[in-house]
């Protein structure tokens, strides 16, 4: 069990249903902890990079034009095996595929508007929290706020 970084990111079709709250109550629920959220309209360039590793596949500039239709809303979360158990919050690349009960499953239905994304290993999760946070993440201590007791 690792304590990890994952980069988190509500697509713009999530954005526009309103899944935001949604999405980031799940990620609290669970018991993880959000250390920075940001909303964003991405450029050409920055999506080309972040799915460098796609960039042979046929849906390759539908996939661009669709993240590039609205802002996103990306995210950082800390906690143990975050990178694994926040794959399984979000469900299968195929809402179609997708459990009920994960994000994908209970709000979507088309492969090529499935809601938000979650980096997929460890190493890939620092390169894209590196990418859409270029100035870095502040780490703050849960403790801290907690024992703010006046
Ligand atoms: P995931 O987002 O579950 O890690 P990837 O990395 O294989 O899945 O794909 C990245 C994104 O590319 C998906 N979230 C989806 O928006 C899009 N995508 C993947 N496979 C397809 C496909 N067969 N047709 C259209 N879009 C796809």
């Amino acid at each position: 069990m690792a304590t990890e970084r994952t980069y988190i990111m509500v697509k713009p079709d999530g954005v526009e249903r309103g899944l935001v709250g949604e999405i980031v109550k799940r990620f609290e629920n669970k018991g993880y902890q959000m250390l920075a959220l940001q909303m964003i309209q991405p450029t050409k360039a920055l999506l080309e990079e972040h799915y460098t590793d796609l960039k042979e596949k046929p849906f390759f500039p539908g996939l661009i034009k669709y993240m590039l239709a609205g802002p996103v809303v990306g995210m950082v979360w800390i906690g143990k095996d975050i990178v694994k158990v926040g794959r399984r919050l979000l469900g299968e690349t195929n809402p179609l595929a997708s459990n009920p009960g994960t994000i994908r499953g209970d709000f979507g239905i088309d492969v090529g508007r499935n809601i938000c994304h979650g980096s997929d290993s460890p190493a890939n999760a620092e390169r894209e929290i590196s990418l859409w946070f270029p100035n870095g993440v502040v780490h703050w201590n849960r403790a801290h706020v907690q024992n703010l007791i006046y």
